[in-house]
């Protein structure tokens, strides 16, 4: 089905750099990495990749803390190699989608170390969110707010004064009141713009503008910002004056001739608070968490894709789909915990092991049911693959703030960023040619490298290649849904296609057809057994 712009109905595929592909042998990935390994998506069939940040940066937030957003960390490569990348992926018809990190820079960044060297009430400080504190000497925070990632979201300087951050210490909130901050990033959208890129990927889109006066507010912060206890939205999220930004960036994108994207990362609920971010003048698309985080049930997954479905046709934006990301215990172990346990903030020490023969057979389910849906999907490096979250990382490689910051008792994000294997029976799996790897990959990973499931048929790189070839076919992203109804099923058409999942405990019969694919093996008698997807021609 032809669309009029290319990200309605996408497949996007995000890379993270750090452990894509390392090309120049220090175990860490980097941009000539990616290119030479693009052709792997061109066979996989997406039409677009996101790359996560690249720029200079201390990496203390695996560069969601940037330093400078007009270069490349030399940890990565340099502007030539991201010009190359940018070529390499035009040449094979791919897009290329940036990362954009607004909400924060890093402490290294020369507006905070201007901030730290001019002191209280300087216009350096401005920038940020410098706060006296409360108690006889200041010694306490200004308020009680929290950090994402554990612990108060105040760090004090030593002059006394303490400055606001949402995340890590070393990532200091930006002060979006400030024209001069708008200024400086319409700036940097122009820069990756000229040099060619399709598009931003907006990191805590929900957060830049605060509520004036910072007023109290003492709840942790969840993944999920929605009105809270108090039914007040809280401060530090989801205000109405973020959307005059995107607005703004929105005319700026448009002054490129109506082919660039911006998508948000707004953890908000509901979907029509979501939809806010997606009204005509303002992003291209959100990312929809509500449908990553509804259980594995026929009820919840229906519910969740209808109420996505609804909240965003009334502003006439399409929807997203996404159950992996950098962020996230990855789908294929998620999926393998019992009922109503949560992987919120990661796998939690002392937690079980997730059941892996259920997780990959319900990711593969999951997985072919979201890529019949209609708009835009976005697949994370490795779950392609079927990778599981690494849940035996020893203690002192691991590297995320979140695991430091939650007093170890949370293990982190580190389990799915491990590097992707390439290759068999090789040292790091072929991530780097001298066998290095910044994170350790498990030993018995052969059965997820690339090049073995490329010859494998039924591998998890097998069924996504073709799920992806057969919704380009049929024109499953720009279709509409029609829903039948059965226990235990979430069963619908979408144009000429039937979509069956069973999320009960035994097999259902299949409706007439030609079965186009199945996420695992249907049953002698021809039946879709427990925790299986299939697509039948209607
Ligand atoms: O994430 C924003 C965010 O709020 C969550 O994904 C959060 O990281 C997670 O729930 C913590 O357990 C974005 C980036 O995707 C993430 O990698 C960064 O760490 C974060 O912003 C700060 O830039």
């Amino acid at each position: 089905m032809s669309q009029l712009v290319w990200w309605r109905d996408a497949v996007i595929y995000q890379v993270y750099p750090r452990s894509f592909a390392d090309a120049d042998g220090d175990g860490l990935g980097d941009l000539r990495g990616i290119t030479s390994r693009l052709d792997h998506l061109v066979e996989l069939g997406v039409d677009a990749l996101w790359l996560s940040p690249f720029y200079p940066s201390p990496q203390q937030d695996a560069g969601y803390d940037v330093a400078n957003y007009r270069d490349v960390d030399p940890r990565f490569g340099t502007l030539a190699d991201f010009d190359e990348l940018m070529a390499a992926a035009k040449e094979r018809g791919l897009r290329v989608v940036v990362d954009l990190v607004p909400n924060h820079t890093s402490w290294d960044h020369e507006w905070f170390q201007e901030a730290l060297a001019a002191g209280p009430g300087s216009p350096a400080r401005e920038r940020y969110h410098f706060r006296k504190g409360l108690g006889v000497d200041g010694e306490l925070p200004p308020n009680g707010w929290q950090s994402v990632f554990g612990g108060p979201a105040w760090t004090r300087v030593p002059d006394g004064e303490w400055y606001l951050h949402l995340f890590d210490t070393s990532q200091p909130d930006l002060n979006w009141d400030l024209p001069e901050v708008r200024k400086m990033f319409e700036d940097v959208l122009r820069f990756w713009l000229d040099r060619g890129v399709d598009g931003f990927r907006v990191d805590v889109a929900h957060g830049l503008v605060k509520e004036s006066g910072l007023p109290e507010w003492t709840e942790a912060q969840m993944p999920i910002t929605s009105p809270g206890a108090e039914h007040r939205i809280p401060p530090m999220w989801d205000q109405d004056g973020v959307h005059e930004v995107y607005r703004q960036w929105r005319q700026v994108l448009d002054g490129y001739g109506g082919d660039r994207m911006m998508v948000g990362e707004a953890w908000v609920a509901p979907a029509e608070r979501l939809a806010r971010y997606v009204r005509p003048d303002e992003m291209h698309q959100a990312f929809n968490f509500n449908y990553l985080m509804a259980p594995w049930t026929a009820q919840d997954q229906r519910t969740a894709i209808e109420a996505s479905i609804a909240g965003v046709e009334p502003v006439g934006a399409v929807c997203t789909w996404v159950l992996s990301n950098h962020d996230v215990v990855r789908h294929a172990s998620r999926m393998g915990f019992p009922p109503g346990y949560s992987t919120q903030g990661g796998i939690g020490v002392g937690d079980p092991q997730p059941d892996e023969a259920q997780g990959l057979r319900r990711a593969r389910a999951a997985t072919m049911l979201m890529l019949s849906l209609p708009g835009s999907a976005y697949l994370y490096q490795g779950e392609e693959l079927g990778l599981p979250e690494h849940t035996t990382l020893p203690d002192e490689v691991r590297q995320d703030p979140t695991w430091f910051r939650s007093k170890r008792e949370v293990r982190g994000r580190d389990g799915c960023r491990v590097p992707i294997p390439w290759e068999p029976g090789v040292a790091a799996y072929g991530f780097s040619p001298n066998g290095r790897s910044w994170l350790p990959q498990p030993g018995d990973w052969d059965r997820f490298a690339v090049a073995y499931q490329r010859r494998m048929p039924g591998s998890t790189l097998t069924l996504y290649t073709e799920a992806l070839r057969l919704r380009r076919k049929y024109g499953l992203g720009g279709g509409t849904l029609t829903w039948f109804d059965g226990d235990d099923l979430v069963d619908f058409r979408n144009g000429g296609v039937r979509v069956i999942t069973n999320f009960g405990a035994v097999p259902v019969p299949l409706p007439p057809g030609e079965v186009l694919l199945v996420s695992g093996d249907l049953a002698a008698d021809g039946s879709l057994p427990p925790d299986t997807t299939a697509w039948v021609r209607a």
